[in-house]
């Protein structure tokens, strides 16, 4: 009973939150993700064909998490220690498209939708 107690509360905490961008300046999505021990939010939802811009708020001194990869925009960028890094692209396609720290130990996921029309 404990044992099934306890499980279900690491799947409650565990869950993974989505979080949809929001509309910023000149039709640019944005959103801040807190690296400290992983990525909060380490999912995102975006509107596909516009431009996102993720603000990656790095507070966790661990080398682990001082790069940020996005294979599929070629991206890879050091996030210094305490600052914001802007990160842009534009999801050409629906997809889910994957973000890992420079080792692949921490995963995101960027999930682009269709637009509403
Ligand atoms: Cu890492």
């Amino acid at each position: 009973m404990g044992l099934i107690g306890l499980e279900l509360w690491w799947f409650l905490l565990s869950k993974p939150k989505s979080q949809k961008a929001v509309a910023a300046s000149q039709g640019i999505q944005e959103v801040t993700i807190t690296v400290d021990g992983g990525y909060e939010p380490s999912r995102i939802v975006v509107e596909a064909l516009k431009p996102v811009r993720l603000l990656f708020d790095r507070r966790d001194p661990s080398s682990c998490l001082e790069q940020v990869l996005i294979p599929d925009f070629h991206i890879a960028v050091d996030l210094p220690l305490n600052q914001v890094t802007a990160v842009e692209f534009t999801p050409k396609q629906v997809g889910n498209y994957v973000f890992t720290c420079g080792m692949n130990m921490f995963h995101g996921e960027i999930r682009a939708e269709a637009l509403n029309t």
